[in-house]
């Protein structure tokens, strides 16, 4: 068997909308709350594909390149805090339909393509802190970022160094 990837269909954020997290991260968490994603790595994951094979990917590609979905809203007006998995996040309290329905088929063709797909159901987040294991409090919940999104990616996950990296390895635009 060839070379394996460990990859991922997600939503890129623009980079304005990084840069103006990241602020408000360390405005709203303590320093020690938990290690911050650097703002290159800010991103919503629509389905996680694990280990894959060059030739899955190319069919997981072929089929992405056939979604026909119109553009929609992300919403980022919730934030909360995961402390088993030691996650604190940014999300929509109401995920727009585009992003469920986009989530939905591509976690579907990825089961499908034998890719394992958690049970649990789909909750859009941008992960900004991990370790965070320790109780903390959240903000109020004053923040509101709208963004449209027309294009959804596959990244390709890297873990070199002691730092996890995710590369832009091809995007498909809604429409
Ligand atoms: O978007 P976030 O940061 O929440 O936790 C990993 C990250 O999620 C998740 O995939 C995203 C890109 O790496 N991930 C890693 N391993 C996973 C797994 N086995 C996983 N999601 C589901 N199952």
């Amino acid at each position: 068997m060839g070379e394996q990837k460990r990859l991922f269909f997600g939503l890129e954020l623009p980079d304005e909308c990084k840069q103006q997290i990241i602020q408000w991260r360390a405005q709203t968490f303590p320093a020690d709350a938990g290690r911050p994603v650097g703002a290159d790595s800010l991103h919503l994951t629509l389905a996680y594909l694990g280990e894959v094979s060059a030739a899955k990917q190319q069919a997981l590609m072929q089929l992405a390149g056939r979604i026909r979905q119109p553009p929609f809203t992300l919403t980022l007006d919730d934030a909360g805090h995961w402390p088993r998995s030691g996650v604190v996040w940014l999300g929509p309290r109401q995920a727009a339909r585009g992003l469920l329905q986009l989530a939905e088929l591509l976690r579907s063709q990825a089961a499908r393509s034998g890719c394992f797909q958690s049970a649990q159901p789909f909750h859009p987040h941008v992960t900004l802190l991990r370790n965070a294991l320790t109780p903390l409090s959240l903000p109020p919940r004053n923040f509101h970022w709208s963004l449209p999104v027309g294009r959804f990616v596959l990244f390709q996950s890297h873990f070199a160094r002691g730092r996890t990296r995710y590369q832009e390895i091809a995007g498909w635009t809604l429409r």
